[in-house]
C-alpha cells in the first residue's frame, strides 16, 4: 500500500522541482521518501501517515522552544488579529530592534529582512559598499544561503547532493570569492598577505553547522579578528543558525569575538519567516536611506514574524534556559558515543549549546576534509533505521542537529535506547 507520504511526494514532483520547495528536504543523500509533516507539538512532529517522531531539525533550527509552544502561538493568533502586514514600520520592530542589540552587543544597528539568505547577501554588498572592494573571503564548507557570491563550494544541500558550488552563478563573480580551509589560521594569514587590500569581508559560520558541526579553534577565531583589522577588512559572523542557539549571546558570546557585522535569523523569527543584519554603526549608517547601499523588502519586520520570534526571544531569557538545553544536547551525544563505543561502532558526537553533531569516524573533525572522510553509508543505514524507530534526525551526514527545550531527559533516554538497539545489531 502507497503511504500518504509517497502519494503527496509522488503528486508534488509534478508540480514543484524534485518535490520539494528546498533542495536538503528531498532525502536525496539518505534516499527514500521524504516525510511530509502534518503537525508538530513539543519535541515531536507527525508525519502524513500520522507516525509520530521525535524531531531533532527543528525547522533546521528555528524551533528552540518546541513546536507550537502556547505562548509563542498566542503572540502570533494577537498579532494576525491584529493586521497581518502594512509595509510601513511597527512598534513591535523597534522592540525587536532594541531587543536585538541588548542581547548582542555588537550589534549597534540592525535591519530586519525575511530569511537568511537575505541577511548574507546584504551584509556582503554592504561591506563592500563600506570598504570600496571587492573580493570577499569565505571557508569551504560553509554555507550562506544561496546569493551567487556566496555559492562557491558551499555546505548544506549544496554539498549533500555534491554540488559545492552552483550552475548559474556567473565565473566572473564567483571569481571574486576566495575560499579557505576552515580552521585554518595559517591559510587565512597567508591570503591576506597575498591580497589584504583587496578584501571587503571575511563571512564564517563562527561554529560551522552546514558540513555536519565543526567547532572553531580559538586560534582561528582571533586571526579572523585580528587580520580584519589590521586589513580593514569587515569581519561577518553568520549565525543564522548559531545566533540564540549555542548560547543567549550566540557565538559571538560563547567565545569573546567581536564581528564587525552579524546576520541572524532561524532562531529569531520562531519558525517563521524574520531575521536580520547589524553590526556597527559607522558601517550600517551606509544602509540606504541613510547611505548609498541599497537594500529593501515589502515583507522586512513582518508584524506575524516579529511577534513569532518576540515570544521565542522572551522564553530563551529565561533563568537556567540554555544549562537545560545544553546538558540535554549533551545527553544525547554523550549516550549515543557510549553506546557506539559499547558496540565497537566506529562513531563519536560533540554538541555545543542546543546544536549537535554526529560522526560515522574514530574522532571528531576539525575541517570539511575531515568531515568528508566520515562513513557517509554509515550514516545513511543509521538515519533510516533511527527514522524506523521514530526518531527524526537530519537527512544528510552534512548538517547539524538540534534539541529544543520541549525535549526531556526521558526523550533523549528514549533516542539513545533506540540508537542502542540499532548498534547492538549493527555489521
Ligand atoms: P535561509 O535563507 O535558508 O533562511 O538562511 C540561509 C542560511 C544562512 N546562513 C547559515 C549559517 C545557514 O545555516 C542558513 C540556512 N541553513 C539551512 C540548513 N542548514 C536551511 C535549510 C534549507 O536550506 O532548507
Amino acid at each position: 500500500m502507497t503511504s500518504h507520504n509517497q502519494q503527496l511526494f509522488e503528486l508534488s514532483q509534478k508540480v514543484i522541482p524534485g518535490g520539494v520547495n528546498s533542495p536538503v528536504r528531498a532525502f536525496r543523500s539518505v534516499g527514500g521518501t521524504p516525510l511530509f509533516f502534518q503537525r508538530g507539538l513539543g519535541a515531536y512532529v507527525w508525519d502524513a501517515d500520522g507516525k509520530r517522531y521525535t524531531d531533532y531539525v527543528g525547522s533546521w533550527g528555528p524551533m528552540i522552544v518546541g513546536h507550537c509552544h502556547p505562548e509563542v502561538v498566542k503572540a502570533v493568533q494577537d498579532a494576525a488579529s491584529m493586521g497581518l502586514g502594512f509595509g510601513a514600520p511597527t512598534a513591535a520592530e523597534l522592540g525587536m530592534a532594541e531587543l536585538l542589540c541588548k542581547l548582542l552587543p555588537s550589534l549597534e544597528m540592525v535591519r530586519l529582512v525575511s530569511s537568511g539568505t537575505e541577511a548574507t547577501m546584504t551584509a556582503i554588498r554592504l561591506a563592500r559598499g563600506y570598504t570600496g572592494r571587492s573580493r570577499i573571503v569565505k571557508f569551504e564548507g560553509c554555507y550562506h544561503g544561496h546569493s551567487d557570491g556566496l555559492l562557491v563550494k558551499a555546505g548544506s544541500g549544496a554539498l549533500t547532493f555534491g554540488q559545492p558550488s552552483s550552475s548559474g552563478v556567473p565565473a566572473e563573480i564567483a571569481a571574486l570569492t576566495t575560499v579557505l580551509d576552515y580552521n585554518d589560521a595559517a591559510g587565512l594569514e597567508k591570503a591576506f598577505a597575498e591580497m589584504g587590500k583587496e578584501i571587503a569581508a571575511v563571512i564564517v559560520e563562527p561554529v560551522a553547522g552546514n558540513m555536519n558541526l565543526i567547532v572553531p579553534k580559538p586560534e582561528f577565531l582571533q586571526a579572523l579578528r585580528s587580520l580584519c583589522s589590521k586589513y580593514g577588512a569587515v569581519l561577518i559572523l553568520d549565525e543564522v543558525m548559531t545566533g540564540f542557539r549555542v548560547s543567549l549571546q550566540g557565538a559571538q558570546g560563547y567565545y569573546g569575538i567581536k564581528p564587525d557585522l552579524v546576520t541572524l535569523g532561524k532562531v529569531m523569527g520562531g519558525g517563521l519567516p524574520a531575521a536580520a543584519f547589524g553590526g556597527r554603526r559607522d558601517i550600517m549608517q551606509c544602509l540606504a536611506p541613510l547611505g548609498a547601499v541599497y537594500q529593501a523588502g515589502n515583507l522586512s519586520g513582518n508584524p506575524v514574524a516579529v511577534a513569532a520570534g518576540m515570544a521565542t526571544l522572551k522564553l530563551i531569557q529565561e533563568k537556567g534556559f540554555y544549562e537545560n538545553l545544553s546538558g540535554l544536547a549533551r545527553q544525547l551525544t554523550e549516550g549515543l558515543s557510549a553506546s557506539a563505543k559499547r558496540h565497537h561502532i566506529q562513531f563519536c558526537a560533540q554538541s555545543i549549546g542546543g546544536m549537535f553533531g554526529l560522526y560515522f569516524s574514530k574522532e571528531l573533525p576539525t575541517s570539511y576534509a575531515g568531515v568528508m572522510s566520515c562513513d557517509k553509508e554509515a550514516f545513511n543505514r543509521f538515519f533510516h533505521a533511527m527514522l524506523d524507530a521514530g526518531i527524526y534526525l537530519a537527512p544528510s551526514a552534512f548538517e547539524a542537529g538540534f534539541v529544543s527545550a520541549a525535549h526531556t531527559g526521558a526523550d533523549i533516554a528514549a533516542t539513545v535506547a533506540a540508537a542502542d538497539k540499532i548498534f547492538a545489531a549493527w555489521k
